[in-house]
């Protein structure tokens, strides 16, 4: 198929990427139905994908058993000045990777076709939207892009004859020898895997990974680790965050953006429905928010994606009942078990499965055990569904204002089965950004190689800062300057809380709407707090817990300041901070030596 596009920068790029790839032939991706089912239709013919009988449209894909998941090990930010990743990020020199993965990309598309994938993220003609264009030889790819994106040929027109776009290189990375037989899910090797950032030309080159966040490229490469540098440049903000809107019993509108680390509660509460009365939740975005200042100086956040690519394991009508509805149709699935009669099924959805086949394509049933006696899981704990966003019922109808939603309130958090409290509330923006810094969480599997049990995760940003994270926070800094009195409110929730025998002390979910209204009536004013060394928490009965089965002790213990512990993370979060070296803000030490004071030491 050709192309309309007199972009002489796209078909020169195209050209010289295909020459290096060599592969069958080259197709432009217009966006279509059709094209997207002519897409599945080859991936059923090989066996790739499988329909679901149960949903209209849906398939189920099993990828290969080492690539489940981001690898951050794998991942580089590429800077002339190795010291412009900083401490965060793997860096390695851009004219050394660009010789070791042109090696890697010649001839690596042979057997295949090379999909060219003009995307906007942000709705097209957005003044805040961003084009990228996917090259790739995958078919998973392709149909993964046209839910997460806007794809195709209103793109190309956007583009123009001199646009600008992100070049966004990718290929599995398993070239087929005449007569070959292709694999269910190709990939390469985890020492030939790169996941690749050139932020000083806006050039992403991914090879060797068909999953996820390695591969659909406008999600974390471009939408975070370009965007980001690109960000403090231009002056705005990209960041790991879901973006909600809450309106209360008057009708009063309130915007919240949360960063919390990945597979840490995003999705679920971007989706939240309220278990108190009179309160209404719209969800805008799950896990990236643009962010640029108004005409009226306020803070205005627009969601970059069109889909969600959302945990499978833990989501059910229980926890997620808005994510449920989202993927009854049209929506595909990685890893996770294939009933027998033709649905798909994960731990905890809160239905029973008595037999199916596993996210390996093995017979399984609950009980089954490995060869230690443990417990088989029948989905991947980073299973995944993609779904359209405008399929979710409580999407907000001004999900894709060009113009984004003025944000009022954000939110850090992390998972902690000790020590930090279920919420506070910064003293003030620069204690906020210290909050941000130095959030911590245990690891969870949304990557293959997060092994530290607890590892701070900066604002969420840890595998997704494309830039030296000292300047990151400086930028955080300066953007509280510019925004002044109308910058959103600072607060840092903790729903993973557990009490001595391992059980949740909160109930989540739904129920974080609570902690959503305290936070609302903070802002207005409305309700009261105690000023404790870590910010200020809820006083008994400031936060609404009617009708909640929550005992007072479990509320004290929930909302307790351990004074002793936090003064035995002080050494490691200072450590932590010093690795930014010259350019930790010197407004980040005085927050550091004002906590310092509050707790005692
Ligand atoms: P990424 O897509 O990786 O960025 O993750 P995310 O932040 O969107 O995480 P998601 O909302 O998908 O949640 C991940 C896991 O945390 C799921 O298994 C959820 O069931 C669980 N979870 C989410 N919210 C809560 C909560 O309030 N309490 C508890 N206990 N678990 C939660
Ligand atoms: C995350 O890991 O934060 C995700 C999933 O949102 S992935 O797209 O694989 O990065
Ligand atoms: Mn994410």
């Amino acid at each position: 198929m050709t192309t309309t596009t007199k972009n002489t920068k796209l078909l020169a790029w195209v050209e010289e990427m295909a020459n290096l790839c060599n592969p069958d032939k080259v197709q432009w991706c217009d966006g279509s139905k059709a094209e997207y089912d002519a897409m599945i239709k080859i991936m059923v013919d090989a066996g790739a994908a499988i329909p679901l009988g149960k949903r209209p449209n849906s398939y189920l894909f099993r990828s290969d058993p080492s690539d489940v998941a981001r690898v951050e090990d794998r991942t580089y930010i590429a800077t002339r000045n190795q010291e412009d990743a900083g401490p965060t990020n793997n860096w390695i020199d851009p004219v050394k990777l660009k010789t070791i993965m042109r090696d890697l990309y010649k001839g690596c598309m042979r057997g295949r076709t090379l999909y060219v994938i003009p995307f906007s993220m942000g709705p097209v003609g957005s003044p805040i939207s961003k084009i990228g264009v996917e090259l790739s030889d995958s078919p998973y790819v392709v149909v993964n892009m046209h839910i997460m994106t806007r794809v195709g040929d209103k793109v190309l027109k956007a583009l123009g004859e001199n646009g600008a776009f992100v070049p966004c290189m990718h290929s599995v990375g398993a070239p087929l020898e005449p007569g070959q037989k292709d694999s269910r899910w190709p990939c390469a090797p985890i020492e030939k895997k790169y996941i690749a950032h050139f932020p000083e030309e806006n050039l992403i080159w991914s090879f060797g990974s068909g999953y996820g966040g390695n591969a659909l490229l406008g999600k974390k490469c471009l939408a975070l680790r370009i965007a980001s540098p690109m960000a403090r440049r231009e002056g705005w903000m990209a960041e790991h965050m879901l973006i909600l809107r809450l309106t209360n019993p008057q009708g009063k509108r309130f915007h919240i953006a949360a960063a919390f680390p990945s597979a840490c509660g995003k999705t679920n509460l971007a989706m939240l429905q309220p278990s108190i009365a009179g309160w209404k939740c719209e969800c805008i975005g799950d896990d990236i928010a643009w962010m640029k200042t108004g005409a009226d100086g306020r803070l205005y956040a627009i969601n970059p994606e069109a889909g969600f690519f959302g945990v499978c394991p833990g989501t059910s009508y229980k926890s997620n009942p808005m994510a449920m509805e989202s993927i009854k149709a049209n929506a595909i699935f990685t890893n996770c078990v294939l009933t027998d009669d033709g649905d798909i099924w994960w731990e905890d959805m809160d239905v029973e499965c008595k037999h199916g086949i596993d996210w390996k394509g093995n017979e399984w049933s609950p009980d089954r055990k490995d060869a230690e006696g443990k417990p088989v899981k029948g989905a991947h704990p980073n299973a995944r569904f993609t779904a359209p966003a405008r399929q979710c019922p409580v999407i907000c109808p001004d999900w894709e204002d060009p113009a984004g939603v003025p944000i009022d309130i954000f939110v850090f958090g992390g998972r902690r089965s000790k020590l930090v409290p279920l919420v506070s509330e910064a003293y003030n923006w620069d204690h906020g950004v210290y909050m941000g810094a130095t959030a911590a969480s245990e690891a969870t599997a949304a990557a293959l190689d997060a092994k530290k049990a607890i590892r701070r995760d900066p604002m969420a940003m840890l595998p997704f800062c494309g830039y030296h994270i000292g300047d990151y926070w400086q930028h955080w800094l300066n953007m509280g300057d510019k925004l002044g009195a109308k910058a959103p409110k600072i607060f840092y929730t903790n729903w993973f809380r557990k009490s001595g025998d391992g059980k949740w002390l909160w109930p989540g979910f739904g129920e974080n709407c609570r902690v959503l209204k305290w936070m609302c009536e903070r802002v207005e004013g409305k309700v009261g707090a105690v000023e404790t060394p870590v910010g200020y928490v809820p006083k008994p009965g400031d936060l609404d817990v009617s009708g909640l089965k929550v005992s007072e002790a479990e509320m004290a213990e929930l909302l307790h300041i351990d004074v002793e512990g936090w003064k035995s993370e002080v050494p490691e979060i200072e450590e932590y901070l010093s690795t930014a070296g010259a350019r930790l803000p010197l407004r980040m030490k005085t927050q550091l030596a004002e906590l310092k004071k509050r707790i005692g030491l």
